[in-house]
C-alpha cells in the first residue's frame, strides 16, 4: 500500500484554516520573545529518525505475543512499512536492518525499492545474541567476548558480513549491541572478557570502510544480570576511544538503570565528540521499550536541550548523530505508536529549539536557580504542535498523521494485502 501525495493534499485541505490561526498566534509570541520561527521550522521539517526493521511488528514479552495481523514478513514489506510512515510524517527517511533478518537477496533491487519511497539505510546492526540455524559455534556463553578463539572468529566473521550487507545499500554504520556477560559471579574474568571484546572489536574496525563508523551500544543489565561486559558509557567510551575516530558511542534510553542523568551522559559525550548515535525510546523500570515521551516527556526534553546544544555548537567537534527509535510494541498497532514516538522526539526537539541559551548562561554564571529553572520550564511548558504542524505541511506530510493511517484504514489494508496471521521476522 502506498499513500499517495494527493490523497495527503486532500486530507490536508480542510485542516489547514484552523492550523494556520493556531500557527499565527504562537509564530508571533515567538518572534516577539526573539526566536527565529522559520528557521525552527525549517530544522523540524529536515529532522528525520530511523526506524528498525523489528519494531515494524508486535513484539512481545515472555509471557506472550499478541500480533494484531498485516505484520511486514519480507524485507521489501518492511520497506513499505517505513515508507508508509514516511509518506504520512515525513519525518521517517530512513530505515535501520537487521542481520541476519534483513539480508537482501538483491541489493541493487532493494535500493531502487528503498529509493522510491524516499528511503536511506541508517546504521546496520548485528546479531550475536541468539544462535542461528546454520551457526557452527554457540553465542550462549558470550560471542564477542568468549573464551573461545572460534566463537569469538564467527562473531567477527558475523559483523564483518553485515557491514558487507550496508556496503551493498549504502548504509555508512555498524551498530554492535553486546548482549554478553555473566549471570553468576565467578562465571567471567571481568579483564579478560573486556580485552577480548577489545581485540574482537579491533578486527572489525579494520574493515571498516574510511567513511564508515562503528556505534559501541552499553547496556547495564539483561539478558545477562549479574554482569555486562559492556555495561555502561564509560565503558563504551573507554572501547571507542581505543578503537580510534571512527568508533562512537550509541546512547539506548532504556539502557540506564532508573534514574541515571542520561542528559548529562549526553553532554560530556558530545563535548568530546564521541557520541554517534541514539535509540529512543521510554520506561519506567529499564529497558521497557515504551512509545517515546510517554512516560517522561521532561526528561527526554532536558536531553534535546543537550543534543540541540551540541549540535549548534559552531566549535562541536562531534560529528552528526545516527537517530533511531528502538521500541517494540505489546498492545498497540507498530506503525500507529511509531508515529507517536516521532511527533514526541520532533516535540522535544522543537522545545529545546526554544530555550533561551544566553539567558540561561547568564542565570548559571549568576547561581540564579530559580531563573534556570524558569527558563528551561519556559521552553518546555509552551505548545509547540503548531510549530510541527507547520513542518509537515512544509514538508507535503499529513497535518495529522495518525488521524490519516486511521481514515485510511491502513491496519485493515495490510492485513488484506498480508493476512491476518503474518508475522515480521526479527525480534
Ligand atoms: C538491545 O536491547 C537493543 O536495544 C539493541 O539496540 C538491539 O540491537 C535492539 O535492542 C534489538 O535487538
Ligand atoms: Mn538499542
Amino acid at each position: 500500500m502506498r499513500v499517495e501525495k494527493s490523497v495527503i493534499q486532500e486530507y490536508n485541505n480542510p485542516l489547514q484554516n484552523q492550523q494556520q490561526k493556531k500557527f499565527e498566534f504562537l509564530a508571533e509570541e515567538l518572534e516577539n520573545a526573539g526566536k527565529n520561527v522559520e528557521q525552527i521550522v525549517q530544522k523540524l521539517a529536515d529532522f528525520q529518525v530511523a526506524i528498525p526493521s523489528w519494531a515494524l511488528g508486535t513484539g512481545g514479552t515472555r509471557f506472550g505475543r499478541f500480533p494484531g495481523g498485516g505484520e511486514p514478513g519480507s524485507l521489501e514489506e518492511k520497506i513499505a512499512d517505513v515508507g508508509l510512515l514516511h509518506a504520512l510524517n515525513r519525518s521517517s527517511g530512513a530505515i535501520s536492518l537487521h542481520i541476519p533478518w534483513d539480508i537482501p537477496g538483491n541489493a541493487n533491487a532493494v535500493k531502487a525499492l528503498a529509493d522510491s519511497y524516499d528511503l536511506k539505510f541508517d546504521a546496520v546492526n548485528s546479531n550475536t545474541f541468539q544462535d542461528q540455524k546454520d551457526q557452527e559455534n554457540s553465542y550462549k556463553f558470550g560471542s564477542l567476548c568468549h573464551a573461545d578463539k572460534a566463537v569469538r572468529q564467527e562473531a567477527i566473521d558475523h559483523n564483518i558480513e553485515v557491514i558487507k550487507y550496508g556496503k551493498a545499500l549504502g548504509s555508512e554504520a555498524l551498530t554492535v549491541w553486546l548482549a554478553d556477560g555473566s549471570s553468576f559471579p565467578g562465571q567471567n574474568n571481568f579483564k579478560q572478557v573486556f580485552q577480548n571484546t577489545l581485540h574482537s572489536l579491533q578486527e572489525i574496525y579494520q574493515e571498516l570502510p574510511d567513511h564508515w563508523k562503528v556505534l559501541v551500544e552499553y547496556k547495564p543489565f539483561e539478558p545477562n544480570f549479574y554482569s555486562m561486559v559492556i555495561p555502561d558509557w564509560g565503558t563504551s567510551h573507554m572501547l571507542a576511544s581505543k578503537l580510534g575516530e571512527k568508533a562512537l558511542c550509541l546512547v539506548d534510553l532504556g539502557h540506564h538503570l532508573p534514574n541515571t542523568n542520561i542528559e548529562q551522559i549526553v553532554a560530556i559525550l558530545m563535548m568530546e565528540g564521541k557520541l554517534g548515535g541514539f535509540h529512543f525510546n521510554d520506561s519506567k523500570f529499564a529497558d521497557d521499550d515504551l512509545t517515546v515521551g510517554c512516560i517522561k516527556p521532561y526528561q527526554l526534553f532536558l536531553i534535546f536541550k543537550e543534543l540541540v546544544e551540541g549540535m549548534e555548537d559552531p566549535n562541536s567537534i562531534n560529528p552528526p548523530l545516527a537517530w533511531m527509535i528502538d521500541a517494540s510494541h505489546n498492545l498497540k498497532d507498530p506503525l500507529e505508536d511509531l508515529l507517536q514516538s516521532v511527533e514526541a522526539i520532533k516535540i522535544a526537539y522543537a522545545q529545546a529549539l526554544l530555550v533561551d541559551k544566553e539567558e540561561l548562561a547568564i542565570a548559571q554564571q549568576e547561581n540564579d536557580v530559580v531563573k534556570a529553572q524558569e527558563i528551561l520550564q519556559n521552553a518546555y511548558r509552551t505548545d509547540v504542535r503548531p510549530l510541527l504542524t507547520a513542518s509537515r505541511i512544509q514538508a507535503g506530510a499529513a497535518i495529522d498523521p495518525v488521524g490519516l493511517y486511521r481514515e485510511l484504514k491502513v491496519r485493515e489494508e495490510l492485513v488484506k494485502e498480508r493476512g491476518s496471521f503474518s508475522m515480521a521476522t526479527g525480534l
